[in-house]
């Protein structure tokens, strides 16, 4: 397994549409792995493959504690099938937004349909934290970041600040 570098906003590549997987081969199951490892490591509770710089429709995700036993989902091709008319809201944050947590409004439960890491079609249940969480990484796949389900000036004040923050980590390598 390798650990892979995360994009942060702003970026394009974090705003592209993702293309859906084929078929979950070899090379999918190794994305899937490398992107679990990087996820621990960073830590997080989720990850997108646009996150990675790789622009297909693949996430993970584990909910559990520290001191739980890990519980990982490994995802192709997800989607919300059904989605709640009650809405709930958390405080999201994104290892691509870094230090910027906002409350975000979502369907608090959804049936979400994915390909495993078999390639075996599969569909959950969802409801609260980890509701919230693939519905966050669907978002990545299409482009969307938790600032788009927020006001407008505070979207704009958050990315004008990882913007400039950028721009001086450039000015500080070079
Ligand atoms: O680690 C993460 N925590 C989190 C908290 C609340 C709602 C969503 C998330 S996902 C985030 C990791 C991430 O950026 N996934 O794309
Ligand atoms: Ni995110």
């Amino acid at each position: 397994m390798a650990k892979l570098p995360i994009i942060t906003a702003p970026d394009p590549r974090l705003r592209r549409k993702c293309a859906p997987v084929e078929a979950v081969d070899k090379t999918v199951r190794r994305l899937m792995d490398d992107m679990l490892e990087t996820m621990y490591a960073a830590p997080g509770i989720g990850l997108a493959a646009p996150q990675v710089g790789i622009a297909r429709r693949v996430v993970v995700v584990d909910i559990a504690r520290e001191d739980e036993e890990r519980a990982p989902y490994r995802m192709a091709n997800p989607e919300v099938v059904e989605a709640s008319d009650t809405l709930a809201e958390y405080e999201e944050g994104c290892l691509s937004l870094p230090q910027y947590y906002e409350e975000v409004m979502r369907p608090d439960r959804a049936r979400i349909r994915y390909l495993d890491e078999t390639g075996e079609p599969r569909e959950v249940e969802v409801e609260g934290m980890l509701a919230t969480c693939i519905q966050h990484e669907i978002d990545h796949l299409d482009g969307i970041l938790f600032v788009d389900h927020i006001s407008k000036l505070k979207r704009d004040m958050i990315l004008r600040k990882l913007a400039k923050a950028k721009r001086a980590e450039a000015m500080a390598g070079a």
